[in-house]
């Protein structure tokens, strides 16, 4: 993590507030935010309304296609105005823009996954300056170039005319399978003034290339811009560790690259969640000549990382090591959480990664269709311990290669190298998502000239791992996911090498069985789509819009196959209610259940499977989409599931012709007894036939405890009427419970639910509710349907006299005083039935 620099001598003025935007060719000036987007200040003035709601994203179409300027009128402060070199600087423009300052063009910008910087000693005024910045439409500034082309280049997710492979830009902003198209325009980072005299700071480093637990070896590397020749004392502090280094660095005029290396003895080494602790170091760096000094902190993780891939008789293994030990990597693919990214802050990415980690994920996939995030993002990976699957921001399109594209690249993946190797968190380099599969399998060589190929070669076999193997040699750089080598591949994914994206089930019709059947060595995506809360799709629809045909409810399914894919799916495993509500509720049941079997089979089969990374985690706008946390960070039935299915350790049964086989998974590096009880229940709540062994679970392990005969073990029994009640029990608690049902849903004779509910205020944000089942529960679960928040447990089965008590945190505070509670608590029984709901107020 690096800070502002400290400067004692150089100073930055920020350049943020006092924004104008208007349309070219406008008259008008209106205020502007900085960072933000022009959809944003059109917001904001009153010019359009909420993009997000109802079929609004249609009628905004015309923003992307018009220029917009930006004007700022500022006066450096003195300090600036004493220094001898002023630099401005964007940390992100979006995207094709001309800089002009005091009318002398300065900038032309083209990309925006990297700052842009000038020096502006000679023009800047020492009193009124003005900076006007004209963003040009990425459409219109594109079509002539395609005009030229005797082919289009595939952009298979691009609603806006197919110009977004030339553009340096958020692919998703032109729209994608769970995404709107809002193609924007702004400063989306911070504007400022540099101004410094003799050197100045311009990168640091600090890379972790071994480390055992005696000791850390590390890298000090750092780049420092002079106009003189000077000796600079360097220290290098931390106390936890006895750290205190000192060296002198020699500056010649111009760019100054120095390394410094030292280690630590006896590191507490950092450990992925679930593993260990999270331990970080501080390190304070000082730099200083006789007139003056600089200041910057460093916060690194201690920890080797390496991903394994060892050649064996299945094909070729892909697993991630932590200090020597094997990660199951469990989590989910992360996509940008907002269409508008600037109006994220620390605190959202703080909310969603926190939801991560309570649902014992991880790894994360920052997929190639989004945003490098911003430092917090990976500042509180680092502290939360959620592993990081960073691609670069190419996916699903061929992209050009041309001199001025792949200088432009290369300034790009420079810069977000540099900025992210030092974190802990993450975990390799990835190309691209997709894009081989599109070249290989999707018809997409069949159509195309053979040079986009060669174009391909040299962005991602040759650029973006040349510059990885310069500047970040101890991670991996994985050319494309799905893929199965580093080498330029002649065929699409393999299963039993490298990482496999499976979606026979959702794209390909497949029922959830095939799961089984489709085993990788790292699933990096698979999924299954559902609706949001009721209360999610009432942000953005008015009541008459809740029906499944109606436009709001349309523009909101993305996916070619659209939500009668989703409809299908539920009629293979559940009755089709009828009201528009409970066909919503009921979709989150069955996306939790697919990707329950999916996560369950891919940790039996570990060894050879060390990874499951579901799609996706989260959402960019209100919609019907693949997520387990919607736009508002509630939790989907898959989210809870989730807590319970990545638990470290898991019991899982499995249908083996003949068979029953139970299986206990370990992902923890100790050995643990424990308890299996199996009890065969029908739903009159008799247990027909039980089971009780004592285990030894070994560490990092799947193992299978139990083989059971059906035939023998079920007696007979009506196959709709039974499920199996598996518990693991440690000395001290339960350490997993899972249910197994013979069936699909829709033919189990789930009795009528009965039970006792008492809601009650446990302090200001947090309620109880307590629970006494009365007969049989099938997915019971619990909506507070007017206040967000996030439940202890939920969706999850009943055994008859079952008591248990349930948290409900508030996750936003209202004034409970004017304003009362919801719930509603329901089980599968009342969506196929569509019953009413219990509800209860507390006020
Ligand atoms: C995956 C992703 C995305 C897409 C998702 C659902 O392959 O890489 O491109 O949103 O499928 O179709």
């Amino acid at each position: 993590m690096k800070e502002d620099i400290l400067n004692t001598g150089n100073i930055i003025q920020n350049l943020n507030k006092n924004w104008e935007y208007k349309m070219e060719g406008d008259q008008d000036w209106k205020a502007a935010t900085v960072p933000g987007c022009v959809h944003q200040d059109l917001f904001n003035n009153g010019k359009i309304p909420d993009p997000f709601f109802g079929t609004n994203e249609k009628d905004l179409q015309w923003i992307m296609n018009n220029d917009w300027v930006y004007r700022l009128s500022f006066k450096p402060i003195q300090k600036i105005n004493n220094k001898k070199c002023k630099i401005l600087r964007f940390h992100g423009i979006d995207t094709y823009a001309d800089i002009f300052l005091n009318n002398k063009k300065i900038i032309s910008a083209n990309n925006m996954f990297h700052p842009w910087e000038i020096d502006i000693s000679e023009i800047l005024l020492p009193d009124q300056n003005e900076i006007i910045v004209h963003f040009r439409s990425p459409i219109k500034k594109v079509l002539p170039v395609l005009e030229n082309m005797s082919y289009r280049l595939p952009a298979d997710n691009d609603q806006a005319g197919d110009t977004s492979p030339f553009t340096r830009k958020a692919p998703y902003h032109y729209g994608w399978d769970w995404g709107p198209c809002f193609v924007t325009s702004g400063l989306w980072k911070n504007v400022e003034l540099f101004g410094w005299d003799h050197w100045y700071i311009n990168k640091v480093n600090m890379v972790n290339e071994k480390c055992t637990d005696k000791i850390a070896e590390l890298t000090l590397e750092g780049e420092i811009i002079s106009d003189t020749k000077v000796d600079l004392d360097l220290r290098v502090f931390n106390q936890k560790s006895g750290t205190n280094e000192e060296r002198t660095i020699s500056l010649i005029p111009g760019k100054n690259i120095f390394q410094h290396n030292f280690s630590i003895k006896d590191p507490e080494r950092w450990w992925p969640s679930g593993q260990g602790d999270q331990p970080l170091y501080t390190f304070n760096l000082s730099i200083q000549s006789s007139r003056q000094e600089e200041y910057q902190k460093i916060r690194i993780g201690l920890r080797e990382i390496k991903i394994l891939r060892n050649k064996d008789q299945s094909g070729e293994s892909f697993e991630i090591q932590v200090n020597g030990r094997s990660i199951f990597a469990k989590g989910a693919n992360w996509i940008p959480a907002d269409s508008f990214v600037t109006r994220l802050d620390r605190s959202s990415y703080k909310k969603l990664l926190i939801s991560a980690v309570n649902a014992n994920m991880n790894t994360l996939r920052v997929w190639g269709g989004g945003i490098y995030e911003p430092d917090c993002f990976y500042e509180l990976c680092d502290e939360l311990g959620i592993l990081i699957w960073q691609d670069f921001m190419f996916a699903c399109s061929m992209y050009p290669a041309d001199i001025k594209f792949l200088d432009s690249v290369e300034r790009e993946a420079r810069y977000q190298v540099n900025r992210l190797k030092s974190h802990p968190c993450i975990a390799l380099w990835c190309g691209n998502n997709e894009i081989a599969s599109g070249w290989l399998s999707w018809g997409w060589k069949e159509e195309l000239p053979n040079s986009v190929w060669k174009d391909y070669k040299s962005l991602f076999h040759r650029l973006l791992p040349d510059i990885c193997s310069e500047l970040d040699p101890y991670r991996l750089y994985w050319p494309s996911s799905p893929g199965h080598s580093i080498s330029l591949p002649e065929s699409d994914q393999i299963y039993g090498m490298g990482d496999n994206h499976y979606w026979g089930v959702w794209h390909g019709g497949d029922n959830f069985e095939a799961f089984e059947e489709n085993i990788g060595r790292f699933m990096s995506e698979y999924g299954m789509q559902s609706f949001p809360d009721l209360k999610t799709i009432e942000s953005f629809a008015e009541e008459s819009d809740l029906t499944l045909e109606s436009d709001v409810i349309v523009s909101r399914q993305k996916a070619s196959l659209g939500t009668g894919n989703l409809i299908k799916y539920i009629e293979k495993y559940f009755s089709l209610p009828t009201s528009f509500n409970s066909i919503a509720a009921l979709s989150q049941i069955l996306q939790a259940q697919a990707i329950k079997k999916a996560v369950e089979t891919h940790r039996r089969n570990m060894p050879f499977c060390m990874g499951t990374l579901y799609w996706q985690l989260n959402d960019c706008w209100p919609a019907i989409s693949w997520s387990s946390i919607d736009y508002f960070g509630n939790w989907k039935a898959l989210h809870y599931l989730a807590k319970r299915f990545f638990n470290p350790i898991l019991i899982s049964i499995y249908e083996k012709n003949e068979n029953i086989e139970v299986y206990v998974i370990n992902d923890q590096d100790r050995s643990i007894e424990a308890e299996l009880l199996l009890l065969l229940y029908n739903f009159d709540n008799r247990i027909l036939n039980k089971k009780l062994i004592k285990l030894k679970l070994k560490p990092l392990c799947s193992e299978c405890v139990l083989i059971l005969n059906k035939e023998e073990y079920l007696k007979k029994a009506k196959l709709s009427d039974i499920f199996l009640y598996a518990s693991l029990d440690g000395d001290l608690m339960t350490l997993s419970q899972n249910n197994f049902y013979f069936l699909e849903p829709k033919h189990l004779k789930l009795p009528k639910p009965k039970f006792d509910c008492i809601v009650s205020r446990q302090s200001n944000s947090i309620y109880n509710l307590s629970i006494k089942a009365r007969s049989f529960l099938y997915q019971l679960h619990f909506l507070c349907i007017n206040v967000e928040g996030i439940f202890s447990d939920n969706y999850f089965d009943m055994l008859s006299g079952e008591e248990i008590n349930i948290e409900f945190g508030q996750s936003r505070s209202i004034n409970t005083e004017d304003q009362e509670l919801l719930f509603e608590i329901k089980t599968l029984y009342d969506l196929t039935h569509d019953t009413h709901p219990l509800k209860i107020k507390l006020t």
